[in-house]
């Protein structure tokens, strides 16, 4: 699967710095997601307490992820990654409904963000094999994904530990940015 993403991902930007944040809860999957794509190695890095990120260099693209919700105390810290963002993908555990809300909020606070304006949002309904896991249709209700202004978004059913719908939003998302969307 590595060599399908890196194709998909190659030339993309030129020779443009270019990132794509993988935001979500923790547990919703981010991890998993980044080495299940294979592109290179994943190198987590602790610039904060309490503040992990984990980023996969290929070529001129980072894939960039971190864990949203928690400490308010941090969250400033995060704005050094925003610049020059493409993309965002939010993963969400569509089986912890107890937690949806949450996930809601810190979804639309990470669109509010100036920085990320421009940025094309792909979202995973992921851990689609779990019972009582929310369908792909009742996350767009859950995170009001109706409310997304003047961007391009979608949201994908996925499987990350089997590795399904991760290529279905990917090459969504590649053919955004090759259009010029983000
Ligand atoms: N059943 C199931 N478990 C998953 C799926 N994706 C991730 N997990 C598991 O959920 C847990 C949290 O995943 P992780 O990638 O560490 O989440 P992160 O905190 O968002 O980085 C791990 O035990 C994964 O194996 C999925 O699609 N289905
Ligand atoms: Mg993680």
């Amino acid at each position: 699967m590595g060599i399908l993403f890196t194709r998909m991902f190659s030339s993309l930007f030129g020779d443009r710095e270019a990132r794509i944040l993988v935001l979500g809860l923790d547990n919703a999957g981010k991890t998993t997601i980044l080495y299940r794509l294979q592109m290179g190695e994943v190198v987590s890095t602790i610039p904060t307490i309490g503040f992990n990120v984990e980023t996969v260099q290929y070529n001129n693209i980072k894939f960039q992820v971190w864990d949203l919700g928690g400490q308010t105390s941090i969250r400033p810290y995060w704005r050094c990654y925003f610049p020059n963002t493409q993309a965002v993908i939010y993963v969400v555990d569509s089986s912890d409904t107890d937690r949806i809300g949450i996930a809601k909020e810190e979804f639309h606070a990470i669109l509010e963000e100036e920085e990320l304006k421009g940025a094309v949002v792909l979202i995973f309904a992921n851990k689609q094999d779990l019972p009582g896991a929310l369908d792909d249709a009742a996350v767009t209700e859950a995170l009001e994904l109706h409310k997304i202004k003047n961007r391009q978004w979608a949201i994908f059913k996925a499987c990350a530990v089997k590795g399904e719908g991760l290529f279905e939003g990917l090459d969504w998302l590649s053919n955004i940015l090759k259009s010029g969307g983000g």
